[in-house]
C-alpha cells in the first residue's frame, strides 16, 4: 500500500481539498477555503499545514471566531449545501465561541466544518493554557459542549483516527437529511504528530447527491387525498430551494392551481407575483396565506421542519379535517403534524406528484379566491412600502426602499429583531436565491457574517444586509473581513434605540418594554411605563463606528436620502453602512396569527392580568393534529 507521511493536520488539509459532491452530474468541490483564528492551540498545527499548502485550501482571517461559523453557514446556504468552508480556532474561548455559529448552522441543516484545537492528548502540559480542568472527568475538554450542537461529532486522538472520522464527517455533511456543523476537535499536540497516511485516503473523492423518491404506494395514497381535496394548500420550506426543486413547484403550482405559502427558509420558492403564490405563513405571514391556511382541507409541506412560527404555535390550521402531507428528505420532519410521510428529495418527488395528479386542478372558484387574496394582500405591500411615517421613517419604509432599489437577482440578508418578519411579510421575492434570513436560530449577529459568506458564494450578486442597531453590536467587527477580502456588502443599519421587537413583545403582554430600550434613566427609576419615561438618548453613534471599521457610510434620515444612498452605494466597491434612524413604534400588525408566548399566571399588574386572558384565549385555539 502506498503511503504519505504527514502530520495529522497536513493529511485534513490534504483530504478537504480533495472532496467533491456530485448532483444531477453536476461536481462541485466541497470544502472552497478554510476561515480561521490562531492561537496556540492550532498555528503550529492546522496553521502550519495551511502555510505550507496555500494552493489547496484558501486561508480567510476572520475576526470573530462566531463570526467565521456564520460566514461558513451563509457560504453553504448561498450555495444549496453542496459547498461549505472550514473553520479553524485555537483552543478554549476561540473554539467555545463557534457553539452558537455551530448551533445555528445545525438548526438551519446547513453543513459547516469546525475544526476547533483541543488540550493536549498526551495530558503532560495539563492545565495547559485555557485548559478547563473538570476533576473526576479526565476526558473533557470544553469541546464537548459542541456536542449538543452538532451532527456529527469527534476528537482526533491519535493521527491514524483521522481516516475514519474524516470520512464519517463528510458523509454527515453531505447527507442531505442530517446534515448541520460537523465537529472535528484537534489536540494540539495531535495536529503535529506524523503517520503513514494511505494515499488513497487523500485522493479525489465524490460524495454522489441523489434523488431518492418515497415509496409508490405513499405517493399513490397522497395523490387521491390531494385529488379529494378542495381547499389544499402547499407549505414551501427551505428543502424546496436547497433541493431546487423552485421550477417544479411552481409548475405544478401554476398548473394545479393549488396555493403555495412559504416559511421563512422556503420564501423565494416562487417570485411573489408567480398565480398562486401567497407568501409567507404563519406567525410572521401575510393575510393571503393566513386566511387560506385556517380553512384548508389538506396540507402539503415541501422540505419543512413545521418550526412554530410556520404552524403559527399550531393555531394555523383550523379546518377540523385537516390533513397533513409531508415531503421530506429528513424521515422525522416528514412525519410531523401525524402527516402521510413522503420520504423523498423534494423535486423528485414534486414532479412525481405532479404527474400521478395526471390534470387534476382546484375549482375555479378556489382559484379565484386565492388571486384576489393574493392581490388584496400586493396593496396592503405597497401601502406600508410607501407609508410616509414622519418624523423618523417607518422601518417598512426603508424595507420597501431596498426592495424597490435593489436588482432581481440580488440577496437580502437578516437574522433577528423585527426585521425578519417584516421581510417575511413584505419582501417581494423575485429570485429563489434572493431571500437570505437566518429564522432557524435567529442570531442576533449572525447578518453582516452571514452576508459575507453570501457575497463570497456568490460575488455576482449584491448582498443587502438588513440588521438592527442591537444585532449590529453584538456583531459588527466583520465589515472589517468584508474590506479584507474586497467582499462588498451594503449594510442597511437600523436604529431604533435598541430591542425594538421585544419592546414590542413585552407591551404586548404587559409588561411596557421593561428593559429593552436603550437610553438614559432622567429620572433614575423605572415606572410603569419604562420604555416610553422621558428617556434621553445614549451619546452612541453607530455610523461612527462603521466608519472606523472601514465602510463608506451614508446617514439617511428621509426617504429622499434613503434612496440616495442606496443608489450611490451600488457605485462604491466597498463595504457601505447605510445608517437610518427609524420610529421605534412603527411596526408591522399581525395578520390573524399568534404565537405562543407564556404570561405569568398570577402578577401584580393588570396589564399582565389582561395579557394573561387573551393568552388563555390563544391557547384554546390550538390543536394537536394527532
Ligand atoms: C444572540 C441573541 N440574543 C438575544 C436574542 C433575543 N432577541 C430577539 S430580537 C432581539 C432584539 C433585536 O434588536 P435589534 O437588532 O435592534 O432589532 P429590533 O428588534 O430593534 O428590530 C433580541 C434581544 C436573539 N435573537 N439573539
Ligand atoms: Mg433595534
Amino acid at each position: 500500500m502506498k503511503t504519505l507521511r504527514l502530520t495529522m493536520a497536513q493529511a485534513l488539509i490534504q483530504f478537504l481539498a480533495a472532496q467533491y459532491v456530485e448532483r444531477d452530474s453536476i461536481e462541485h468541490r466541497f470544502i472552497e477555503g478554510c476561515f480561521g483564528i490562531f492561537g496556540h492551540g492550532n498555528v503550529t498545527g492546522v496553521g502550519q499545514a495551511l502555510a505550507q499548502h496555500p494552493d489547496l485550501l484558501t486561508y480567510y482571517q476572520a475576526r470573530n471566531e462566531q463570526g467565521m461559523v456564520h460566514i461558513a453557514a451563509g457560504f453553504a446556504k448561498m450555495r444549496n449545501r453542496l459547498a461549505t468552508l472550514a473553520c479553524t480556532t485555537s483552543i478554549g474561548p476561540g473554539a467555545t465561541n463557534m457553539i452558537t455559529g455551530a448551533a445555528a448552522a445545525t438548526i438551519n441543516r446547513l453543513p459547516v466544518l469546525l475544526l476547533p484545537g483541543d488540550v493536549f492528548a498526551s495530558r503532560h502540559p495539563d492545565p495547559v493554557l485555557q485548559q478547563l480542568e473538570t476533576p473526576g472527568r479526565g476526558e473533557l475538554s470544553v469541546n464537548d459542549c459542541f456536542r449538543p450542537v452538532c451532527r456529527y461529532w469527534d476528537r482526533i486522538q491519535r493521527p491514524e483516527q483521522l481516516v475514519q472520522a474524516a470520512l464519517a464527517a463528510m458523509r454527515v455533511m453531505t447527507s442531505q437529511a442530517e446534515t448541520g456543523a460537523v465537529i472535528l476537535a484537534l489536540p494540539q499536540d495531535v495536529q503535529v504528530e506524523a503517520f503513514d497516511y494511505p494515499v488513497e485516503f487523500l485522493k479525489r473523492r465524490v460524495w454522489h447527491i441523489g434523488r431518492p423518491l418515497p415509496d409508490p404506494s405513499a405517493l399513490e395514497r397522497a395523490a387521491a387525498i390531494i385529488r379529494g381535496s378542495r381547499k389544499p394548500l402547499i407549505v414551501a420550506g427551505g428543502g424546496v430551494i436547497y433541493s431546487d426543486a423552485t421550477g417544479s413547484l411552481q409548475r405544478l403550482v401554476k398548473r394545479t392551481g393549488i396555493p403555495a405559502s412559504e416559511t421563512q427558509a422556503g420564501k423565494g420558492s416562487l417570485p411573489f407575483d408567480h398565480p398562486g403564490a401567497l407568501g409567507g405563513i404563519g406567525t410572521t405571514g401575510t393575510l393571503a396565506a393566513n386566511r387560506v391556511a385556517a380553512e384548508a382541507d389538506v396540507v402539503i409541506g415541501v422540505g419543512t421542519r413545521y418550526s412554530d412560527f410556520t404552524t403559527a404555535s399550531k393555531t394555523a390550521f383550523q379546518n377540523p379535517e385537516v390533513c397533513f402531507i409531508n415531503i421530506n428528505v429528513a424521515e422525522s420532519d416528514s412525519h410531523k403534524l401525524s402527516g402521510l410521510a413522503l420520504v423523498g428529495d423534494a423535486r423528485a418527488t414534486v414532479e412525481d406528484l405532479d404527474e400521478r395528479l395526471n390534470g387534476w386542478t382546484v375549482s375555479d372558484e378556489y382559484r379565484q379566491r386565492c388571486k384576489q387574496l393574493q392581490a388584496d394582500w400586493d396593496k396592503e405591500v405597497s401601502r406600508l412600502y410607501h407609508i410616509r411615517h414622519r418624523p423618523l421613517l417607518a422601518q417598512t419604509e426603508v424595507l420597501g426602499a431596498v426592495n424597490e432599489l435593489s436588482g432581481p437577482r440580488d440577496v437580502v440578508v437578516s437574522a433577528a429583531g423585527s426585521m425578519p418578519g417584516d421581510l417575511h411579510k413584505l419582501w417581494r421575492a423575485r429570485d429563489t436565491k434572493g431571500y437570505h434570513v437566518e429564522y432557524g436560530y435567529s442570531t442576533m449577529g449572525y447578518e453582516i457574517a452571514g452576508g459575507l459568506g453570501v457575497k463570497l458564494a456568490d460575488p455576482s450578486r449584491e448582498v443587502y444586509v438588513m440588521v438592527g442597531d442591537a444585532s449590529y453590536l453584538m456583531m459588527a467587527q466583520e465589515i472589517v473581513t468584508s474590506i479584507q477580502e474586497g467582499a462588498k456588502l451594503t449594510v442597511v443599519l437600523v436604529d431604533n434605540d435598541g430591542y425594538a421587537s421585544i419592546g414590542d413583545l413585552s407591551r404586548s403582554k404587559g409588561t411596557a418594554g421593561f428593559g429593552t430600550r436603550y437610553f438614559y434613566r432622567s429620572d433614575g427609576s423605572l415606572g410603569d411605563d419604562a420604555e416610553r419615561s422621558n428617556g434621553v438618548r445614549l451619546p452612541v453613534d453607530l455610523a461612527l463606528n462603521a466608519e472606523g471599521l472601514g465602510a463608506h457610510v451614508f446617514r439617511a434620515r428621509n426617504t429622499q436620502e434613503l434612496r440616495d444612498a442606496l443608489i450611490a452605494a451600488k457605485k462604491i466597491d466597498r463595504t457601505v453602512v447605510v445608517y437610518v434612524p427609524v420610529d421605534r413604534y412603527e411596526g408591522v400588525p399581525s395578520y390573524e396569527s399568534w404565537w405562543e408566548v407564556p404570561v405569568a399566571e398570577v402578577a401584580d399588574s393588570a396589564d399582565v392580568k389582561k395579557a394573561r386572558q387573551d393568552h388563555e384565549r390563544g391557547v384554546a385555539r390550538r390543536r394537536w393534529h394527532l
